[in-house]
């Protein structure tokens, strides 16, 4: 049967034949032997020694399967073994112009990304990814949530209008959801804490290093939940996912060349910031924002931070920092508004630090029916398409709320990659739906 690179690297099997299948993924010929490094379906390698002529057809990607005998040669790359071909089966020959190699611009890799899947660094991050998921569903099974899954097809915005992706659905008019919140909050009156991942979508209009128009979306809701509660939540389940990815993939990340000492220091509690002494930090160092008109102002009570403001409130922390009571005319209609502190929204975003920006926001949730409804008027949305949602404050309302964390965002600090777009196998962006 054959094995992965990974089990034949062990002294117990030197002298032992073995057999490995994968790709090429380098290939070195010299007079008398050559030497092909295959790479196994999870992307480990060992060198595979052959007389030069039995592989004089071989080419870069070519799938193989090769039995030989395992030595230990020190001058072996990736580890010290090495395997002294006898068989060589080759399923199919790769073309030879096979279009990945070792300096190509970001686009190609792109355009290509369906090959790109198959570098190292892509590897990594895949695990990365994989192990990041899993530790995010593990959480929340250990702490008793239910999973859920909501529908991705949507009458409605959640997120305001302006990002919302429209789709002819049987000649009606349908979107692509931007959050299952709303569907997240319908469930919590039967099911309690919920939490689900699915696809969000947003038609971002800008290119950024943050922004994606398809994004994995970890969200959680729960009844009787305070703000407080909420935060608690957030940073046991992110420390949770942060301490043990550096664990878990400690090989990957030191691929990405991404130092974790930093990371080990993530766990709780993170500061709370709230919103106006946030403001007045920026403003005690001159920060400024560019108005519509290009102009540029002082920032001041009622801006949204940016991830300008948001840098430059986390550029010096090394965990995560939680702007707590946003002005609610910055927050989206369903934020609950402080019955104390009027106009200032129960909500809170997660800034991760060193400039990575925002990776969590959430809140309590508007939950009286006359409030929720004038707030779905004065963001020109029409109450009609939110009939069901109306229901849920109709029917039995109770103080509830919960979060929406981008697992890309995450993934991005995680590894320190330089754009959201290393994060995620197949990337949508404004300029990119394909491959
Ligand atoms: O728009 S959010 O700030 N909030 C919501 O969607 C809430 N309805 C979630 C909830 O309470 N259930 O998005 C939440 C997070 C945000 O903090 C980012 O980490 C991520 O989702 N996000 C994105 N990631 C990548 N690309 C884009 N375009 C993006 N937009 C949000």
């Amino acid at each position: 049967m054959a094995i992965r690179a990974s089990q034949i690297k062990s002294p117990t099997n030197v002298g032992k034949d073995v057999t490995i299948r994968g790709w090429v993924y380098r290939l070195r010929r010299q007079k008398e032997n050559a030497f092909v490094l295959v790479r196994d379906d999870r992307g480990g390698v060992i060198q595979c020694v052959f007389p030069a002529e039995k592989v004089s057809g071989l080419t870069i990607e070519s799938s193989v399967e090769v039995t030989g005998t395992v030595s230990q040669d020190a001058r072996a790359p990736e580890g010290g073994y090495e395997i002294k071909g006898k068989i060589i089966n080759v399923y199919s020959t790769a073309g030879t112009d096979y279009p990945i190699g070792e300096f190509q611009s970001d686009e190609l890799l792109l355009d290509k990304r369906h090959l790109t899947l198959r570098t190292r660094k892509m590897i990594a991050m895949a695990k990365i990814r994989a192990t990041v998921l899993e530790l995010g569903r593990r959480w929340f099974v250990e702490n008793d949530w239910m999973e859920v899954t909501a529908p991705t097809i949507v009458k409605g915005a959640v997120e305001g209008g302006s990002t919302l992706f429209k789709l002819n659905y049987f000649d009606e008019e349908a979107y692509l959801s931007q959050s299952a919140q709303l569907y997240l909050e319908a469930m919590i009156f039967s099911l309690g804490p919920v939490w689900s991942l699915t696809p969000s979508f947003r038609a971002e209009k800008s290119r950024t290093v943050r922004h994606l128009a398809e994004f994995s979306h970890l969200e959680a809701e729960a009844p009787w939940i305070t703000l407080e509660e909420i935060l608690q939540v957030q940073e046991q389940l992110v420390s949770y996912m942060i301490q043990n990815t550096i664990k878990a993939r400690a090989q990957e990340l030191a691929y990405l060349k991404r130092d974790t000492s930093e990371l080990k220091k993530v766990v709780p509690p993170f500061e709370r910031l709230p919103y106006p002494q946030a403001i007045e930090t920026l403003r005690s160092k001159g920060f400024t924002i560019t108005q519509e008109d290009g102009g540029k102002r002082e920032i001041k009570l009622g801006d949204d931070l940016n991830i300008d403001s948001e840098r430059e409130l986390t550029k010096d922390a090394t965990k995560p920092i939680f702007v707590i009571g946003y002005p609610i005319s910055v927050k989206p209609f369903y934020v609950k508004e402080d019955p104390v502190h009027r106009g200032v929204g129960l909500a809170a975003d997660m800034l991760a630090p060193a400039g990575f920006g925002e990776i969590t926001s959430g809140g309590l949730r508007e939950d009286d029916i006359v409030s929720i409804t004038d707030r779905i008027k004065n963001e020109g949305l029409n109450p009609a398409s939110y009939d069901w949602y109306l229901d849920l404050r109709r029917y039995g309302s109770v103080p509830h709320g919960g979060f929406g964390l981008g697992i890309e965002r995450l993934m991005r600090w995680i590894t320190n990659a330089d754009d959201i777009k290393d994060t995620v196998l197949f990337p949508r962006t404004m300029s990119r739906v394909a491959p």
